[in-house]
């Protein structure tokens, strides 16, 4: 069965709440076995500065449903925990998942990136996989650890 990983993350209301329930839901899912999860971390905003700080984690799951019903299970988990979609992008959010990898498949589709396009880059996103399966190989970007260690250069460098 192909694995994936799903990026959670929240910085409204009942924030731990909200994770573990996010990773209920998606193992209560016909074709969904959630077969690992993260620590959960809080963690600085990025994007837009100004909002309170996040909860991430991570999850691993094995799934018979392809990437795009998948990334609608996702989305009606988000809305069953009440998200309400604003204006902002990178504004607050009650719950976000994120289809971050599935298996070794790069999509690019309206509505539908794989991997997730800012994932390589986001440190948030990037630490929960580590949990998971440092080897894990991010299709066309490389090892979770590598990535992770060419911020920590990038940080060193701007330092
Ligand atoms: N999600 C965003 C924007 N910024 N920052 C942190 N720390 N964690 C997030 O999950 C996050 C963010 C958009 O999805
Ligand atoms: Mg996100
Ligand atoms: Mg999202």
């Amino acid at each position: 069965m192909p694995r994936a990983f799903v990026g959670l993350g929240a910085n409204l209301g009942d924030r731990d709440a909200a994770l573990r329930r996010a990773i209920e839901l998606l193992g209560e899912h016909d074709g969904i076995d959630v077969v690992a999860v993260s620590a959960i971390r809080e963690t600085e905003p990025v994007g837009v500065l100004d909002q309170p700080r996040f909860l991430n984690a991570a999850c691993a799951v094995e799934t018979t449903l392809a990437p795009r019903a998948l990334l609608d299970v996702l989305l009606e988990v988000e809305r069953a925990l009440g998200r309400v979609r604003g204006a902002e992008r990178y504004g607050p959010r009650t719950i976000d998942l994120d289809l971050l990898v599935y298996g070794g498949e790069v999509v690019d589709e309206p509505g539908l990136v794989v991997p997730h396009p800012r994932l390589h880059e986001r440190r948030f996103a990037l630490e929960p996989l580590l949990d998971l399966d440092p080897a894990l190989v991010v299709p066309g970007r490389g090892r979770v650890d590598d990535l992770l260690g060419a911020l920590d250069e990038d940080a060193g460098r701007a330092r």
